[in-house]
């Protein structure tokens, strides 16, 4: 398994009526859930995120729409094309993450590992990098 992120196949319980997807500690999703946001209405050729964060984990899930997350540990970058509600992409801590692509009805949910907290990003390609040489989460 690499350690720039990860696709988390969910299982699908699906019957005649449709379909529902259960997201639980330890079953699926290997964290604590203390935050959920979700990102829509993202308009044409935006792109968000260019940071990186020292201690939190995300699983990142497009519900409808696509959208590309690219993912960057300091050696590596990886493209990840999102568009299927059954598949989520794991954030390690100490990635730098792009999303770019939106398609015009992306909903993308969030699973975030801590609450919000602004001193956890690292919002600087050079200090994000300083952070991955030294192994370091301080400032
Ligand atoms: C990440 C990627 C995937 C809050 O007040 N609470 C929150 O929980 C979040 C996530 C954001 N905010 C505020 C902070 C900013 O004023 O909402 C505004 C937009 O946040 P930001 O510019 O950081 O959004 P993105 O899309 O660049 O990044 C977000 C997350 O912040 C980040 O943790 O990994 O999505």
């Amino acid at each position: 398994m690499s350690s720039i992120g990860h696709i988390i196949e969910f299982e699908t319980m699906g019957d005649e009526r449709g379909s529902l997807i259960s997201l639980e500690w330890e079953r699926n999703v290997p964290f604590v859930v203390n935050r959920t946001y979700y990102i829509f209405g993202t308009k044409p050729d935006v792109s968000r995120g260019f940071h990186a964060h020292k201690e939190l984990e995300q699983i990142a899930i497009c519900l409808a729409g696509s959208c590309d997350i690219l993912l960057d540990d300091g050696f590596q970058k990886k493209n990840f094309h999102l568009s299927k509600p059954d598949q989520g992409l794991y954030i390690n801590k100490l990635i730098w993450r792009e999303m770019h692509n939106f398609s015009h009805n992306c909903i993308l949910l969030i699973l975030a590992s801590k609450v919000y907290d602004e001193a956890d990003y690292i919002r600087q390609y050079d200090l994000f990098l300083r952070h991955v040489a030294d192994g370091s989460h301080d400032d």
